[in-house]
């Protein structure tokens, strides 16, 4: 069953509501829309996702995936190849999975986030100076096997995340196709009302 689509959302496949919260709120009003990117690597055989530690700017101190703005004449993909390659040194054969309508009030753009995601990668991960980039587990309990020597794998750290991750990551690691839309608070970090389907239950 479709669900009705939050203001912001232009997914042209019908989703199937999956998280929905704060839905006694109307969706906060926005004038303009600004293209992002957000790139995951997700390692399905090692049950692993690499997530960075951002240093700076807007999400600091969050572990997210890879992205920034879409600049002027790149396509969304583009954009998420350059952003991967300039924050974790890495190229990926990146695909479009989802997308994340985001909102702070008192922020004149609302922000249209493309999220990637690949399951290999060629070049070396390295650390930036806005990326510190660290594999988590796929699963809620930590591997019991490491190869030795190896540091256990956390589970993924959601409370030091944007508090809306918790809502798609599922969908994310299930591999679905998904979009939503998240309104935060003035203070940018509490989640006020959201809302995320799936092209398929
Ligand atoms: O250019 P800069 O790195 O500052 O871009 C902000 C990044 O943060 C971009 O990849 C989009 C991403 N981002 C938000 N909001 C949220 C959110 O609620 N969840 C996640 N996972 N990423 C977000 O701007």
């Amino acid at each position: 069953m479709a669900s009705e689509l939050p203001p912001g959302i232009t997914h042209l496949q019908p989703l199937v509501e999956y998280s929905a919260g704060g839905s006694e709120r109307e969706w906060t009003p926005f004038t303009k829309i600004k293209q992002y990117t957000n790139a995951f690597i997700i390692d399905k055989q090692e049950g692993k996702i690499l997530l960075g530690y951002k240093k700076r700017g807007i999400g600091a101190g969050y572990f997210n995936g890879f992205g920034g703005k879409v600049e002027p004449g790149e396509t969304p993909a583009e954009a998420a190849s350059r952003e991967l390659q300039e924050e974790a040194g890495i190229d990926a054969p990146l695909r479009e999975c989802g997308t994340l309508f985001f909102h702070v009030p008192g922020l004149e753009n609302a922000f249209d986030i493309h999220i990637f995601v690949a399951d290999e990668y060629s070049g070396m991960i390295t650390e930036t100076e806005e990326m510190r980039p660290q594999w988590f587990s796929t699963s809620a309990m930590p591997p019991t096997t490491q190869a030795p020597g190896e540091p256990a794998l956390l589970p993924i750290q959601y409370d030091h995340m944007w508090a809306d991750d918790i809502h798609w990551f599922p969908l994310l690691l299930a591999n679905k196709k998904f979009a939503g839309r998240a309104d935060f608070a003035d203070d940018g970090k509490t989640l006020m009302k959201w809302w995320f389907g799936s092209e398929d239950s």
